[in-house]
């Protein structure tokens, strides 16, 4: 059939599942223009590349779906290298597609050429530069299946923009696509059998052990499966921030997140364990506090997707090459025939949470929601985790706000109910994140951003595209009127000083107001919950204004 190569591209990314793209228009009209004839797509306009990255991938983190974004040529290109490299560095497949300079006269230096294929290779799985247009289909289904299948990552096709309108006959079979070939992990990698036993030996003999998930877990969609095998062995499990949602946190073998933005008596507990069973981590120097937990004396196992991790950041007693569900799964099954005295533990385990919560929790004397303001964060914390339900999904941004709610919120839904950029820790990734995962909307719950107001002042225009498409995103801005993460690490090593960390105090509700969103204020810890319940009701994007203190450390940080 005759069409366009616009009509090629959108045929086979509708063919595959994709119904949202996050972009804004340039010099590839004709896309826009095939998007509109073909009606599959909704194309949501986002006011700044870098933010339709971003939403892109939280789209992606929320769904299981393949998050795609657009732009157009030269700044509209590099616009998107933010998002991009946090996709990258976070493992989240996003297929990017810009155009690029017409083909006709690339390379003489005209207006808004640019190399960027070389500009993306080392932030993508791959950089395709679709100069053939009768391999436009072929090149879009390739470029789909990289990123959603072995480890996710983000993939580039960049278009010269006159190939766009190229017109090109391709047969039928070109647009066959697997349905629901937009969905990650594509392709499931299985542990041999004699790998499954091995560990469930291992894991049996062991006296502590502790059940350490990951991004991947996530990724892979593991988390019934660690739930149930923490419950048959009485293994103890601790996340990474990418990992909150492994297991709810509330229950009783959830020990919290681990590494040096994570809680301390965590970080113990774990160190303490003769055996570490990662599931999807790569074990970075922050998840491990600059590997310093687990122990040397552990026993590591190690099951990831990506062979290259295994054993890279940490000394492992063994590595698999799977997917952590299908192995957990396989891990479960053969252990459900097996005696587990280690469950007897789970009293133990119990109590180690219950009595983080009342000592640096959300049931701690510092959490009350009482006094005069201005807001402590973690009473802000207290009060969120009070208002929402656990169908509700927290998105972060990087700065104190992340350990915050990272190390402090503890998400009742296992599953994909936590979102942080922990790949790069980009800040400005928390608004459109958030608004990306709204869109998806999985299971019906709201979508609740806690944010500081240095990262959510770098992306403040998306208000107008959260009330433009009335996204019902509740914005919580941690309003300490300086860089707090920067200053407090020039505090600890400069003698207290600190420069440029500070700025003028914004009135983020009146903002929201004139976008034509709901804002409120927030001065004393009595009014948080009332405020955020109010908020959650919001029909549209509603935005909180929490005056909180300018000077609030969270647990065990050191500079
Ligand atoms: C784009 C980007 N620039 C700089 C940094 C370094 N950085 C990390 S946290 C932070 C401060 C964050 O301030 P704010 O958003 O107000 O959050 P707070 O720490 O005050 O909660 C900075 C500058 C970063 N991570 N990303
Ligand atoms: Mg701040």
């Amino acid at each position: 059939m005759k069409m366009r190569v616009a009509d090629a591209i959108v045929r086979v990314l509708a063919n595959a599942g994709v119904r949202h793209i996050f972009g804004l228009p340039g010099d590839h009209g004709a896309f826009y223009d095939a998007m509109r004839l073909d009606g599959r797509i909704q194309h949501l306009l986002i006011r700044h590349e870098q933010a339709a990255a971003h939403a892109a991938d939280g789209y992606a983190r929320a769904s299981g779906r393949l998050g795609v974004c657009d732009a157009s040529s030269g700044p509209g290109a590099t616009n998107l290298i933010t998002g991009i490299a946090e996709a990258h560095a976070s493992s989240i497949p996003v297929l990017a597609i810009t155009s690029s300079a017409r083909l006709a006269v690339r390379g003489r230096n005209v207006f808004q050429d640019l190399d960027q294929v070389t500009l993306f290779s080392s932030i993508t799985k791959a950089s395709y530069d679709l100069v053939d247009p009768t391999r436009v289909a072929e090149w879009t289904r390739r470029a789909i299946a990289k990123a959603v299948s072995g480890r996710p990552g983000p993939v580039l096709l960049s278009v010269p923009s006159d190939v766009f309108g190229m017109e090109v006959d391709f047969p039928d079979r070109e647009f066959k696509i697997a349905t629901d070939a937009d969905v990650w992990p594509s392709v499931r990698l299985h542990a041999s059998p004699d790998d499954v036993r091995k560990v469930a030996e291992r894991l049996q003999a062991a006296h502590k052990p502790v059940i350490w998930a990951g991004g991947g877990a996530i990724a892979a969609g593991a988390w019934g499966e660690i739930t149930e095998l923490a419950e048959l062995t009485g293994a103890a499990v601790a996340t990474t921030f990418m990992g909150k949602g492994a297991i709810a946190e509330d229950h009783d073998l959830a020990i919290g997140p681990v590494g040096a933005l994570g809680r301390p008596i965590t970080n113990e507990y774990v160190r303490s364990a003769d055996l570490v069973l990662a599931l999807g981590s790569r074990f970075t120097n922050l998840d491990t506090a600059g590997w310093t937990v687990p122990a040397r004396t552990a026993q590591v196992i190690q099951v990831d997707i990506d062979p290259c991790e295994l054993g890279h950041q940490q000394s492992i007693a063994m590595g698999i090459c799977a997917d952590a569900r299908s192995f957990a799964a396989a891990l479960l099954a053969h252990c459900k025939s097996l005696p587990w005295p280690c469950a007897q533990r789970r009293p133990e385990v119990a109590s180690l949470r219950q009595r983080w919560l009342k000592e640096r929790g959300t049931q701690s004397p510092g959490a009350a929601c009482t006094g005069d303001g201005p807001v402590h964060p973690l009473q802000v914390i207290a009060a969120l985790r009070a208002a929402m339900s656990p169908k509700d999904t927290i998105v972060n941004d990087s700065g104190f706000n992340q350990i915050w709610g990272g190390q402090y919120f503890e998400v009742q839904r296992p599953g994909r109910s936590y979102i942080g950029p922990r790949g790069m820790g980009v800040m400005g990734f928390g608004l459109p994140g958030a608004l990306g995962a709204a869109v998806a909307n999985p299971d019906g719950g709201k979508c609740v951003l806690l944010v500081g107001d240095g990262g959510f002042m770098m992306v403040i225009q998306e208000l107008e595209t959260l009330k433009r498409l009335n996204i019902p995103v509740v914005v919580v801005v941690l309003n300490n009127g300086n860089l707090e993460y920067s200053k407090a690490g020039q505090t600890a090593r400069y003698n207290g000083h600190t420069t440029s960390c500070d700025f003028s105090k914004t009135d983020f509700a009146a903002i929201a107001r004139a976008f034509g969103c709901d804002g409120m204020v927030v001065n004393q810890p009595a009014q948080l919950q009332a405020t955020f319940e109010q908020a959650l009701r919001c029909p549209g994007p509603v935005l909180v204004d929490v005056r909180t203190v300018p000077s609030a450390l969270p647990d065990g940080l050191s500079f």
